[in-house]
């Protein structure tokens, strides 16, 4: 089951709508989402509880649709989560949201997303949790399209590329894929439309 859900997703950025007769938007306020993403990401779409949340892994481990939920970073009908293990190296989230307006730590945008956690920082000390996270705070999803950018500015190591777990949720549906960078400064860029 798993297979045939992520196939759809492998296509080189192809875009993907919800199937006919899915819910209207006024009976389903989230709506339906449709995803690109670089051809060399395999997206899964199928969950599978794997027991207790874990922190810090950007993995929506108990399937209850947040990620990382209970480990002090916030969670929201919008959430896009990264984390690596390397902590040498240093990958940028950026989101910008249908505004057109790009995520910054510890500000809210006029749509209401929110970032809460950046590595490296030097604010405060990831402690080996090297993981960003972008929420909505608050209220109903705000329509049109998210495009998520991840980038690894240093990969920290060059004996072989560097691992970046991702997850997106965006209202009743999440995403997750491992992102595979070989060169500093490469970036991966996905959107999410609704
Ligand atoms: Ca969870
Ligand atoms: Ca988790």
């Amino acid at each position: 089951m798993a297979l045939a859900l992520l196939l759809p997703f492998v296509s080189a950025c192809a875009s993907h709508a919800a199937a006919p007769g899915a819910p209207s938007a006024s009976s389903n306020p989230i709506g339906a989402v449709s995803v690109e993403a670089p051809a060399e990401v395999a997206l899964e779409i199928a969950c599978t509880p794997a027991g207790p949340e874990t922190c810090f892994n950007a993995v929506d481990d108990n399937c209850n649709g947040a990620i990382d939920e209970g480990c002090g970073v916030h969670t929201g009908v919008v959430q896009f989560a990264i984390a690596w293990e390397l902590e040498a190296a240093d990958v940028d989230l950026d989101v910008v949201d249908p505004k057109g307006e790009t995520t910054r730590i510890n500000d809210i945008t006029q749509v209401g997303l929110a970032k809460d956690r950046a590595c490296p920082s030097d604010s405060r000390p990831c402690q080996g949790q090297n993981t960003e996270n972008v929420y909505l705070v608050e209220g109903e999803v705000p329509r049109g399209t998210y495009r998520v950018s991840i980038r690894a500015r240093d990969l920290g190591s060059a004996a072989e590329p560097l691992r970046v777990r991702f997850s997106a949720r965006v209202g009743q549906r999440t995403w997750s894929a491992v992102l595979l960078f070989r060169v500093a400064n490469e970036r991966k860029v996905l959107s999410f439309a609704l």
